[in-house]
């Protein structure tokens, strides 16, 4: 799978000899390598995880194997650490205490070093532990507002995006997963896709359904043209490492130029999810608000960028500024108005692919039968009602939408 020579899938004694050769890495572990303990943790569909421990400090090692690590027979090139190593220096100054500080990649390993994060748990652990959700909700549309507005045209001199969506357009492979598992493979019949029996009228909708297939085209597009800013590209619950003093987003291998929609819509998704699998009336509530909280949180934080930050912009958001601000309004509704269309569309269907595609979640896995099989239904019609009309989805979603001011 790979030209380079030096690539070797690593194990623990393989790993403690390949830090030991970087000096800046034992030194922030400390002692000597066979006092490290090294852990393997992987978990995410796709890669091995070891996270290490010396007598002074920690960190994290992530290697992309030559194969989806939970299933062998699918292979895959190896580049996706490359795009998440890249991701994480471009996002790290835009949201400095949101993501883990990067440590060192290797480019002919891929193998990617950050700081280690065993303190936290996933947001999705959390959730199903009760956590009231909305502190990270706010936080996670403070840092989707800061870390797209600074890598679209808006928030910066339009080479910066011109040069990240020339690099992240490489990212095809897991690019290619998320057309394929996201925004396809749920409305025909897949060999990959499965779903509790219950969902089966539902899902011969999804197959079948011109409305939706319309909806689905229509979100296609979107993914594919607008070129808006730097995606996180899987920014559901599993992707947020969430401790007492606040969140810290993983996982940037999907990263790509797109639709700021579409990491919105991700994690709306998770909310949305964990919303009907919750065990109580009051549970569900909770979080349901929690979804305009984040949206809220969002659109905030993106217009005071918006108005506040001095980033070298291009023309039209300086000189509008000057001259007029009821255009300056209009421009910020409809700018806002269209990131949160799509950001429903896309939420709708990655509810849909969560619960009839490939790669299923754990938010309803605490759940007793008959309950489980019920809020799974629940959960598919909203999403399948969203899709079945985007105009009033926007709506449906945030009942509590924020005006623009
Ligand atoms: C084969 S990978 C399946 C899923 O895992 C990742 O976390 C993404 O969500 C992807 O769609
Ligand atoms: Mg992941």
């Amino acid at each position: 799978m790979t030209q380079d020579t030096q690539y070797r899938p690593l194990n623990p004694d393989s790993l403690r000899q390949v830090l030991s050769d970087l000096p800046s890495l034992t030194a922030r572990l400390g002692g000597t390598p066979s006092d490290w303990n090294i852990r393997e943790v992987s978990d995410g569909n796709l890669n091995s995880v070891w996270l290490v421990h010396g007598p002074s400090g920690s960190l994290c090692a992530k290697q992309s194997l030559p194969h989806v690590r939970v299933d062998p027979s699918w292979k895959m090139p190896l580049d996706r650490t490359t795009f998440e190593a890249r991701w994480l220096q471009a996002v790290a100054p835009l949201a400095p205490d949101m993501v883990p500080e990067f440590l060192h990649f290797d480019p002919q390993l891929f193998l990617l070093v950050t700081a280690c994060l065993d303190d936290h748990v996933t947001f999705t652990e959390a959730l199903s532990q009760g956590v009231n959700p909305a502190p990270i909700a706010r936080q996670i549309g403070r840092f989707i507002a800061k870390s797209t507005f600074h890598t679209s045209w808006r928030g910066g001199p339009f080479e910066n995006t011109a040069r990240l969506e020339s690099f992240f357009s490489g990212n095809t492979t897991l690019s290619r997963i998320t057309v394929d598992l996201v925004l396809t493979d749920p409305y025909h019949d897949h060999p990959r896709n499965h779903y509790h029996p219950a969902l089966q009228p539902l899902v011969q909708q999804l197959h079948s359904d011109p409305v939706i297939h319309q909806s689905v085209c229509h979100m296609q597009s979107r993914f594919f043209t607008a070129r808006e800013a730097l995606l996180h590209g899987d920014l559901h619950s599993g992707s947020i490492m969430v401790a007492l003093n606040g969140a810290s987003v993983i996982d940037g291998e999907f990263s790509c130029v797109g639709p700021i929609g579409f990491d919105c819509g991700m994690f709306v998704a998770s909310l949305i999810l964990a919303s009907f699998a919750a065990p109580s009336a009051s549970r569900r509530e909770q979080i349901r608000h929690t979804i305009s909280m984040f949206q809220e949180s969002f659109i905030k934080t993106y217009c005071d960028e918006w108005l506040h930050s001095d980033a070298g912009t291009d023309l039209s958001p300086a000189f509008l500024t000057r001259n007029d601000s009821a255009e300056i309004q209009r421009q910020k509704q409809e700018e806002c108005d269209r990131i949160t269309a799509d950001t429903a569309g896309f939420a709708a269907m990655e509810v849909i692919r969560r619960l009839t595609g490939y790669a299923h979640t754990s938010h309803f896995d605490n759940l007793p039968d008959a309950p489980k099989e019920q809020q799974q239904y629940q959960a598919l019609s909203f999403a399948i009602q969203l899709l079945s009309d985007l105009k009033a989805a926007p709506e449906k979603l945030f009942p509590e939408r924020t005006a623009i001011t």
